[in-house]
């Protein structure tokens, strides 16, 4: 298929931390950067998260007495597994991974930086009221339809394609434009709750 102007496409996370040697590795994530770079050619609409953490941010488990990172806790919003720390403002790791092509992008959008709150959706923090006023812009902008590249495939990835579809966008994933961190089962789980809701799934060549 060949994206319409108002198409968005929606990278998230292809940070420093997130790619190979970085705090909080998904295996092979700077595979999905040529990938996505080819596809930006093909959208007038790009928007870039970044996850954008204070230190001492409630999701590292550093912050929590006793707890392992990959564990998890309860937060006063739900559950929340605790992480390694990573992407913390202004470090190299929380840097766009250096190939990543980020200027014909119109927005970055940057999340989880309240202390007490996580954000792994581009539109929504963990408490899933929050807003990071993403939507309001994509309506404005007249979008249609969001094509979610990035990582990771089981966490941000999968929390911005189900805000966006919720939020009235026909919403895409593009799998080999993503990566997974696959803790006990959560890739197969994100891949069967999408598909539940509605979200389709793309491979990079049907887009040309
Ligand atoms: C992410 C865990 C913590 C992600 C961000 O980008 O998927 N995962 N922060
Ligand atoms: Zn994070």
């Amino acid at each position: 298929m060949t994206p319409e102007n108002n198409d968005l496409l929606l990278i998230i996370d292809v940070q420093n931390d997130f790619c190979t040697g970085g705090a909080l590795a998904v295996p092979n994530g700077e595979e999905v950067v040529a990938v996505i770079n080819r596809l930006q050619a093909h959208f007038r609409q790009v928007a870039i998260t970044q996850d954008w953490h204070p230190e001492r941010h409630s999701s590292f488990a550093s912050s929590h007495n006793g707890k392992d990172p990959f564990s998890t806790t309860t937060m006063p919003y739900g559950e929340q597994t605790l992480w390694p720390d990573h992407c913390i403002q202004g470090s190299t790791g929380a840097l766009f991974h250096s190939a990543l092509e980020t200027d014909t992008a119109s927005m970055i959008i940057r999340k989880g930086l309240n202390p007490a709150i996580d954000s792994y959706s581009a539109f929504f923090e963990n408490d899933r009221t929050t807003s990071t006023g993403l939507s309001g812009y994509l309506r404005e902008l007249g979008t249609k339809r969001v094509f979610c590249v990035g990582l990771a495939y089981d966490f941000c990835v999968r929390f911005s394609a189900e805000d966006a579809q919720q939020q009235g966008f026909e919403t895409y994933v593009i799998s080999d434009a993503c990566r997974a961190i696959d803790m006990d089962g959560s890739a197969a789980l994100t891949t069967k709750e999408l598909t539940g809701k509605g979200i389709r799934f793309l491979s990079s060549d049907q887009i040309s």
